[in-house]
């Protein structure tokens, strides 16, 4: 949580890079490499998905990673853990000697579940961010579950704070999710934004501190351009 922060000190930048690479590129580690040193001064964290995480190997993820460290920048490792907990355990030892800082997982599995696993991440020097409420269409059939009176996320929001997590993932395109989770404590990842018809300066102005943005940098003819635009208009938000 520190070490983000910090990243995004530096960098002025609550950009989380999706490094999505779509699956018709070919030499994935090459592209990866020359978006990392395109947009690097203009994120504090990158995040890796399926879309990496399945075809390369550990060895071209751990490379990846040192990348994103030499550039000052954290690396977060998106597959959403959701199992038990011997499972979730296994998990996280593979990602953190990839040389993830962070892995993002599903409060869906239980307070216990959540504690264990946040547990065993920081013990390896790693953060938890816990999905709150995501940010596709079908998101309220399942965070926005009625459950005893209020919606599943805020259970969630309570199992990720009580779980000592050390963030949550809650989508930018759902603005009044996001305005009242702002006033917890946790930090607020933000995706959705762009490609899924979130705004940016809004999810920033309704409570997010970081923003997950994936393919309206990625795919960009100039990604440099687009996070530099992204990151001053942010700033610009901001000051005012
Ligand atoms: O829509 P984009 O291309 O900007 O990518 C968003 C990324 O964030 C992508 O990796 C997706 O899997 C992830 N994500 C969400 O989009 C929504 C969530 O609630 C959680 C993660």
């Amino acid at each position: 949580r520190e070490r983000i922060a910090r990243a995004a000190d530096a960098k002025k930048s609550p950009i989380v890079l999706a490094l999505d690479l779509p699956t018709s590129k070919r030499n994935l580690p090459a592209f990866a490499a020359k978006t990392i040193r395109a947009v690097g001064q203009h994120i504090c964290a990158v995040k890796m998905n399926f879309h990496l995480i399945l075809p390369l190997s550990a060895s071209e993820i751990s490379r990846i990673n040192k990348l994103v460290h030499s550039y000052g920048l954290q690396s977060i490792a998106d597959i959403k853990l959701n199992d038990i907990e011997n499972t979730n355990e296994v998990a996280i030892d593979h990602l953190t000697r990839m040389g993830f800082d962070a892995v993002i997982a599903n409060p869906f599995i239980g307070k216990g579940g959540l504690a264990a696993l946040v547990q065993k991440a920081h013990k390896a020097g790693a953060g938890v961010i816990a999905l709150v409420y995501m940010s596709h269409p079908g998101a309220k059939e399942g965070f926005g579950l009625e459950v005893g009176g209020r919606g599943l996320y805020s259970e969630f929001l309570e199992r990720a704070t009580g779980a000592g997590a050390d963030g949550i993932v809650v989508g930018a395109t759902q603005l009044d999710i996001l305005r009242q989770v702002a006033k917890q404590q946790l930090p607020v990842y933000s995706p959705g934004i762009g490609a899924q018809g979130g705004d940016a300066e809004q999810a920033i102005r309704s409570g997010a501190d970081y923003l997950i943005i994936g393919r309206s940098i990625v795919e960009a003819a100039q990604p440099a351009k687009v996070a530099k635009e992204i990151q001053s208009r942010i700033l610009l938000s901001v000051r005012k």
